[in-house]
């Protein structure tokens, strides 16, 4: 299952029409993620509040798709790319990975939202395979 160049291509063009609006997409990603699946806000449990769109919410929201688009940049070797961050969400913040498919199925549920133009079957596909390739990239430093 890796990215094909018509994988890589179809995320670059993608994320080039989207990421002007990292925040909303990250707010909305990460809000729908800590109510649809409540376990994920243990991870969070020391922010003020966790409500859908809460400042926390926004901000982090931002954070973690300006790391998706740091991905994007480094779409040609994901693991050496996101190695700090493998590092960072496995030893210090403990995540454990079954939650990244929780998130990366909010993003492609606000994608689709968000832009349901540009969110085409084809982009679906491609942003989806990209989503898993970053998931296990993330992963990485786990075992
Ligand atoms: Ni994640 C911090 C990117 C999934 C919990 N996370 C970050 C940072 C980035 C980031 C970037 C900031 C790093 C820094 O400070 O140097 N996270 C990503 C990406 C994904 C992801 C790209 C997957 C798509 N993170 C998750 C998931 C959880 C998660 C699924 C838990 C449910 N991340 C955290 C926590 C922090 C964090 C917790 C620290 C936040 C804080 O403010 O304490």
């Amino acid at each position: 299952m890796s990215l094909t160049s018509r994988d890589k291509a179809m995320v670059r063009s993608f994320w080039a029409k989207v990421s002007g609006k990292v925040e909303d997409i990250g707010s909305d990603a990460l809000s729908r993620t800590l109510v649809v699946y409540p376990q994920t806000k243990t991870y969070f449990s020391h922010w003020k509040d966790l409500g859908p769109g809460s400042a926390p919410v926004r901000k982090h929201g931002k954070t973690v798709m300006m790391g998706i688009g740091e991905a994007v940049s480094k779409i040609d070797d994901l693991n050496a790319g996101l190695l700090t961050l493998s590092e960072l969400h496995a030893f210090q913040l403990r995540v454990d990975p079954a939650n990244f498919k929780m998130l990366s199925h909010n993003i492609l549920v606000v994608l689709a939202i968000l832009f349901p133009n540009e969110f085409t079957p084809e982009a679906h596909v491609s942003m989806d395979k990209f989503l898993c390739a970053v998931a296990l990239a993330l992963s990485e430093k786990y075992r």
